[in-house]
């Protein structure tokens, strides 16, 4: 192999994110052109994924012939040949696998079809990084029959969070079909498993609605909200000179992205950003306007003009006003009807700050009030509801604070059925502080994105030419240095999902911009989702995160020949 041995943790040939346990051998194992891949029946993406790479980056024959991939009714290993085997016993978890590359062949073995996948992402990575270009067939040795030598190792591995995801912010400025999905294929390979579509917001609505089932006295005519608002996006000369595009999904490119993301094993949640956040839903649809509801409603004109600027905060839905909701269900339902297998809807809940009560907690607050009654309609549909942290007051209506001293307004620890999901990114205020100190006891589970380590919108140097810097640079160590537990007091270990990284797109415009923002610093996203905690005492800090740089150096070369855009930072010693 063309890789050195650089520390006790990163062995000879890298793998990001990094293996629970990676032991590495001496012999490995020859793929030949007539290798057999042997994958068990409930397997198929893994199947295709892998079968897909080999044919166009190795040049494996593309007659089915000679590339059998077929059956594997007997759920054992087969001498010579690649096998997949689904192995419910196993006792890695929901996303575990094991890995054995060996002469006598190559075992990938998971409990679920999400193992299966993971084993492959993994098995791409010991392969050579051509495997990862599309036409990286034409320029490999036409006639060899040998297509490349897998390294020997026993691999065995497991996620230590359940979330790793990705948001991304179509809702400034939009992102077509067939660029979010180029997205989606590259951050699944680095075992990435969440969606999250920041759909809409001020400047654009970017999910078709239609007016089908919509309520008997509800007038609001939905199919506005496309129609006019997805024809707006952020409007900066700023940036690059270049507007945000605008543009919008119909229901059937919403399925498309549906089915991809889960033929890559990965879970897709809608965001309906509410209360705030709504000005591009009050300028298409101006019933919901009220008096104060944007910065030029008046009492004589409640309407909205179309807001492409990036300050935020001034529009938000009146609580009391009954369109409102007539609104909210007819929209998080359709939402969620599109989606059958959907488990979680985001609603948002951040920076509403034009509302009287801001996001207050006590009786009467509007703002809680209304986020509550939206959750109620989430869970009504068997979903989970998720808010930005600011949204900890939407409490269960009798665990919310009344006129009792606090201490006893705390609901039941861990009640789960009752509470929600809180994504934290500003864990500056202490008011926050405090209503996620009471969320956790009352058993919501947090979602981590603290601004500083996984804001990925923010500039990764000082001379970056794209990003938002209001919370400082963020560079390729700060993502990768940092845990979830500890970055929020009061939330422990038991209480968090997991880790997301996002990418708001006030400065990006289309999926080249995007993926700048992404690489490499989801790499450490990437890392912090998926590996252990670093020992406590600091002793294996300095080369876990040597043994990281040698493997963003390693990945780059992967997303080189994919045709994936990085940027090539300092401390990587990149090829
Ligand atoms: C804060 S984070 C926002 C977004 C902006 C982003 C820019 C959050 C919940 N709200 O509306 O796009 O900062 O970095």
């Amino acid at each position: 192999m063309e890789d050195t041995v650089v520390s006790p943790l990163s062995p000879p040939v890298h793998v990001l994110p990094a293996p629970r346990s990676f032991e590495v051998s001496e012999a490995g194992f020859t793929l030949l052109r007539t290798t057999p891949l042997l994958f068990q029946a409930g397997t198929e993406d893994s199947a295709a994924i892998l079968a897909q790479k080999l044919r166009d980056g190795l040049g494996w024959p593309s007659s089915a012939e000679r590339l059998p991939v077929v059956g594997n009714r007997a759920g054992a290993p087969v001498a010579g040949a690649l096998t997949l085997l689904l192995d419910p016993g196993q006792d890695l978890g929901p996303e575990g696998y094991t890995l054995d590359s060996t002469p006598e062949g190559i075992v990938l073995r998971a409990a679920t079809r999400l193992g299966a996948l993971h084993a492959v992402r993994t098995l791409l990575q010991l392969l050579p990084p051509r495997v990862m270009d599309p036409e990286g067939a034409l320029w490999g040795p036409a006639d060899d029959e040998v297509l490349a030598v897998v390294p020997g190792a026993h691999i065995e591995d497991a996620p230590r969070w359940s979330h790793r995801g990705v948001m991304i912010d179509v809702a400034r400025s939009f992102l077509p079909v067939d660029d979010l999905l180029r997205v989606v294929e590259a951050v699944s390979l680095l075992k990435i498993n969440v969606l999250h579509l920041h759909l809409v917001d001020d400047q654009g609505w970017r999910l078709e609605i239609t007016n089908e089932g919509r309520a008997e006295d509800d007038t609001h005519d939905y199919t506005q909200l496309t129609e006019v608002s997805g024809r707006t996006a952020v409007a900066l000369p700023a940036w690059n000179g270049r507007p945000g595009r605008t543009g919008w999904y119909t229901q059937e490119d919403y399925r498309r992205i549906l089915a991809f993301c889960h033929s890559r094993g990965m879970e897709v949640i809608p965001e309906i950003d509410l209360p705030g956040h709504v000005g591009a839903a009050l300028h298409a649809l101006p019933g919901l306007c009220t008096p104060g509801s944007s910065h030029t409603s008046t009492p004589e004109e409640p309407t909205a003009p179309a807001d492409c600027g990036i300050v935020v905060g001034y529009s938000y839905l009146d609580p009391h006003a009954p369109a409102t909701r007539a609104f909210l269900r007819h929209v998080l339902t359709q939402v969620m009807d599109l989606d059958p297998e959907g488990r979680r809807v985001h609603l948002g809940g951040d920076e509403p700050w034009a509302m009287a009560d801001r996001y207050g907690a006590g009786p009467g607050s509007a703002y809680a009030e209304l986020l509550t009654w939206a959750c109620e309609v989430v869970r009504e549909h068997g979903r989970v509801p998720i808010g930005w942290n600011e949204a900890w007051s939407a409490q269960p209506a009798q665990s919310l604070p009344s006129a009792q001293p606090a201490q006893s307004a705390v609901g039941t620890p861990g009640d789960a059925a009752a509470s929600m999901q809180l994504q934290v990114w500003d864990v500056r205020g202490e008011e926050s502080a405090e209503g996620q100190r009471l969320a956790a006891e009352r058993g919501a589970r947090f979602i981590m994105s603290p601004s500083r380590h996984a804001y990925l919108d923010m500039i990764w140097d000082a001379q970056a030419p794209l990003g938002l810097d209001w919370a400082g640079v963020l560079d390729l160590s700060a993502a990768r240095d940092w845990d979830p537990v500890g970055s929020v007091e009061a939330v422990g270990e038991s209480s968090i999902e997991g880790v997301e990284a996002t990418v708001w797109s006030e400065t990006a415009r289309g999926v080249e911009d995007v993926e700048t923002l992404l690489l490499p610093r989801l790499l450490g996203t990437a890392e912090v989702g998926w590996c252990q905690a670093l020992p406590e005492d600091g002793s294996e800090r300095a080369l876990t995160l040597d043994g990281f740089a040698h493997r963003c150096a390693a990945y780059g070369a992967r997303m080189r020949a994919a045709g994936t855009r990085f940027v090539l930072v300092p401390g990587v010693p990149w090829r």
